[in-house]
């Protein structure tokens, strides 16, 4: 047998089809849940440089929430399809794990058996060249096959490009995309334009990566295919194999797709059974890669007063009247009888503790990109007291006490199975619980707390999303284990949006 494309080429090149189908269609899910891209970090409704979706946004700050953004796609485009951010998320990693490890296997083995030399150019030459052949396909010719060692000029630098340059790139902007590596590196993220430049290039990223797969695939059949097919399916150069190989080709290419869009219906089945295996597949490498990463925006000086933001995005609108009643007779009396809930059953009291009495209490204040897992930003500077710190007042931790539940006056804005709407919560693990940027922020921008972003007290966890943040906080406890609230997820974005539990990319 020809050993110039050996197995392990032709295996590792189907598994990157098959990845990068799932890669790009969750993906496609994420960008549907908030279908809008920007350059300005605080993501100002109207200054989209490109959207899809045509609904016009309120310019008006707290009468909106991304969530009423999120758009319904077709599982058969995306993964899974029908509002699933978060299960779109989980795919997202696990997808980009198995295509990574099988992409640096690629790297690796190519550069081992010195087949590198066939797509990374080692000569000038290689530009005219290109130009050349790139002439002769603009005239609808193809250029002859003497012209393919096995892959002729366009080809060794359209290959390079992508997997030496777009790949890292669509790599390194989605890392920028964590909330665990913003809050510890923060210069890392500001780097790539902030939150909204990383993520309008790995959009641009994507978007080219779409192109040279169709592109690739086109050509793959037009261009020698009596060569490229034998070479792919079989390894190689055996013209008189053509039919067979493109029998191959075609099948495989249609099981593919099958599996694609099997994989968006078999998650969609049991959405509850999906987050189980999904986060039971992905937070091994939350916690190889992430958890150890402890933020530290009290301690930058990447992000200044400069980068404050003029406009910021919700989620969750204030409590109204079937909400809440409390809370608004606290906000009409300007939150002077507001008190916090914290305690319960666990710590054998509830104290009720005023602003006053928090206040009392070491105040911190550091500047802090927000991100929602949907997709926009906003830079703000936020004070507080440390949840550690406030926890302290309550004593010792209290026996079997390993989580901190926090819960709002306000409701779920929706439940994804339309019971009636629950309290929102969110439950926090002892490592988040104790990290120097978990606070609870009475201030923003040296002003009371905004009532639609929270007044008077929210929670902010610097190393994870916006999602586990509540906002109109009443009541902050020790708890056992979060299976018991809810539908047992640790959160309502975890139980309603089926996100994970650890927030942190
Ligand atoms: N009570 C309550 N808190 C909440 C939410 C909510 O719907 N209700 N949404 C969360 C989500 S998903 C995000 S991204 C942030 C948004 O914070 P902001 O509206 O202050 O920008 O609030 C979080 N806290
Ligand atoms: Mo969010």
């Amino acid at each position: 047998m020809d050993p110039d494309f050996p197995l392990w080429l032709r295996a590792t090149h189907l598994l990157n089809f098959v990845l990068m189908g799932i890669v790009l269609r969750s993906g496609w899910e994420i960008l549907a849940s908030l279908p809008r891209l920007w350059w300005r970090n605080d993501c100002k409704p109207g200054t989209e440089w490109i959207k899809f979706t045509r609904r016009e946004l309120p310019k008006e700050e707290g009468v909106y929430t991304s969530l009423m953004d999120e758009r319904s796609a077709s599982p058969l485009l995306t993964l899974p399809g029908k509002k699933n951010i978060g299960l779109g998320r989980h795919w997202h990693g696990l997808g980009v794990t198995l295509w990574l490890i099988n992409g640096l296997l690629y790297v690796a083995l190519l550069f081992g058996t010195g087949l590198w030399r066939r797509i990374v150019p080692t000569s000038w030459d290689v530009f005219p060249e290109a130009w050349e052949s790139m002439r002769i396909y603009l005239g609808f010719g193809v250029p002859s096959i003497e012209h393919f060692q096995p892959y002729d000029a366009l080809q060794m630098l359209t290959y390079t490009g992508v997997v030496f340059i777009l790949a890292p790139l669509l790599i390194l902007t989605g890392i920028a995309m964590s909330p665990a590596v913003r809050s510890r590196f923060p210069w890392y993220v500001k780097m790539w334009g902030g939150h909204q430049g990383a993520r309008s290039l790995h959009f641009i990223g994507m978007a080219l990566m779409s192109i040279f797969i169709v592109m690739h695939i086109g050509l793959v059949f037009l261009v020698h295919a009596e060569y490229n097919l034998p070479h792919m399916v079989f390894g190689v150069t055996d013209t008189a194999r053509y039919a067979q190989a493109f029998t191959i080709a075609i099948a495989t290419i249609v099981v593919v797709i099958g599996l694609w869009i099997g994989l968006s219906y078999l998650t969609l089945a049991d959405r509850a059974r999906s987050q189980r295996v999904l986060v039971a597949l992905t937070e091994p490498i939350r916690k190889l890669t992430l958890n150890w990463m402890k933020p530290r925006m009290g301690r930058q000086s990447t992000y200044t007063e400069k980068d404050l933001s003029e406009y910021h995005w919700t989620n969750g609108l204030p409590p109204t009247a079937d909400e809440s009643t409390e809370w608004l007779a606290y906000r009409d009396g300007d939150f002077r009888d507001w008190r916090l809930e914290l305690g319960g059953e666990l710590s054998g009291k509830t104290l009720q503790l005023s602003l006053g009495d928090l206040r009392q209490l070491p105040k911190t204040e550091y500047i802090a990109v927000h991100t929602c897992m949907q997709g926009w930003s906003a830079t703000s500077k936020w004070a507080g007291v440390r949840l550690r710190d406030l926890l302290e007042v309550l004593g010792p931790r209290p026996e079997g006490a390993n989580y901190v539940m926090i819960t709002s006056h306000g409701l779920a804005q929706e439940m994804w199975d339309h019971r009636p709407r629950e309290p929102f919560y969110a439950v926090l693990d002892l490592d988040t619980v104790a990290e120097d940027d978990t606070i609870l922020a009475y201030e923003r921008n040296d002003h009371p707390l905004e009532v639609h972003l929270g007044a008077p007290l929210r929670l902010r966890v610097e190393s994870n999303h916006g999602y586990k943040m509540v906002k109109w906080i009443k009541s902050i406890e020790w708890i056992t284990d979060y299976a018991a609230y809810g539908d047992g997820r640790g959160g309502t974005r975890e139980d309603g949006a089926m996100q994970a539990f650890n927030g942190r990319i």
